[in-house]
């Protein structure tokens, strides 16, 4: 996209200082994101994102759920007396009319939607995790969940049934019947579905125990990867980022979506399928960080079910790949023929480690009781 056309959406935000330099920041698969510099030494930079409004079609809601998120995280803070605050937790501009977090642009192909955040300085991301960051991680997410769980407005789901088990299982279900790809036949795809029927009622029981009224849903961040923080110079974690998927879910989500990526000794589209193990190391590290700042409101039923998070994440991701490998690919971008194929069998190892460490996990969870 063109400076002009950039300066101008920056332009209809109400920013301090005047811009010097707007240019492409991160590698994001989701939304576009620039860095906007201000000239003035005093004066943030900036973040200027465009939201994805074909994965988030209700931008309006994504953007009410992080204004009540930020702010209610801002109080508290300044309620604690924590310094530096604007680093603490993401500041986004009003627009200079209306005043809402976002704006509209009408454009040749229809509209976008755009958003400002304080740029932190100062601050960097990390790709991959040891036992350390995970622990810091395990806190930060943990301590992110405690200071929502008071939050006094009911969020959107800006994802209708996202970590939905259920729900899942039924979209896999009709893209099998439909065959729009004529993938199903394959002897592979048999089998994998074999595996994913094999454990499916074990795996929809949170989606039970909500129905039953035995397990509630809590405000969650419900994207918990390692890059989705920040940390200083000295690896402290200074905040969580990338809100847009925060709604009500099953602590579940944040947890095990956090150990899917972060203790698989590779990528999670490593074709070398003897490779992908599960590592305990993360696990237990991670596992303390987080009981750390959330045990205070954590019910007993919700400490007990986290090894069954741990697997349901895994299982979820390689029913959801599946899916896309059966539709012919139209949700993750695709850079061979059968890479969301790989990416479901992927998964599906990493599921077959974590039910071989179980037992190992119900103890040291039990531990921890
Ligand atoms: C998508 O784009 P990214 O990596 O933040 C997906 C996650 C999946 C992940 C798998 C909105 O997240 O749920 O776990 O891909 N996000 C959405 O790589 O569907
Ligand atoms: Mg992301």
């Amino acid at each position: 996209m063109n400076y002009e056309l950039l300066s101008a959406i920056v332009g209809r935000f109400a920013y301090e200082g005047t811009v010097s330099e707007i240019k492409p920041l991160g590698e994001g698969l989701i939304n576009d994101t620039y860095k906007v510099k201000t000239a003035e030494q005093d004066k943030p930079d900036y973040v200027l994102q465009r939201v994805n409004h074909v994965v988030f079609p209700d931008v309006d809601m994504v953007m009410r759920n992080i204004d009540a998120v930020t702010s209610h995280i801002r109080k508290k803070l300044a309620a604690q007396g924590t310094p530096d605050i604007d680093r603490r937790v993401l500041r986004f501009i009003p627009a200079k009319e209306g005043g809402k977090l976002y704006i509209k642009e009408l454009g040749d192909d229809g509209p976008t939607y755009w958003r400002l955040m304080v740029f932190i300085d100062g601050a960097i991301t990390k790709q991959a995790v040891d036992p350390e960051s995970s622990r810091a991680a395990g806190r930060a997410f943990g301590n992110f969940q405690a200071m929502l769980a008071d939050i006094p407005v009911k969020l959107g789901e800006t994802i209708p049934n996202f970590h939905n088990m259920e729900f899942r299982l039924l979209q896999l279900q009709e893209v099998v019947t439909r065959d729009p790809a004529g993938r199903v036949k394959e002897e592979r795809v048999q089998n994998m579905l074999a595996e994913i029927k094999k454990r499916a009622e074990e795996m929809c029981k949170a989606e039970r125990m909500g129905r039953e009224g035995t397990l509630p849903k809590r405000v969650c961040h419900c994207d918990t990867k390692v890059n989705n923080m920040m940390f200083d110079k000295q690896d402290n974690v200074l905040c969580v980022i990338d809100l847009d998927t925060v709604m009500p879910n099953f602590i579940f989500s944040d947890y095990g979506d956090f150990l899917r990526t972060a203790a698989n000794k590779v990528a999670e589209d490593c074709p070398e399928m003897d490779k992908v193990e599960f590592r305990m190391d993360i696990f237990k590290a991670f596992t303390e960080g987080y009981l750390e700042s959330a045990r205070s409101f954590l019910l007993p039923v919700e400490i007990e079910n986290l090894p069954y998070a741990t697997a349901l994440f895994p299982y979820m991701q390689c029913v959801r790949f599946l899916w896309d490998y059966l539709s012919g690919d139209k949700y993750w971008k695709c850079q061979y023929p059968d890479h969301n194929f790989v990416r479901a069998n992927n998964q599906l190892h990493l599921l077959l480690s974590i039910e071989r460490h179980y037992p190992e996990m119900k103890e040291f969870i039990n531990s921890k009781l």
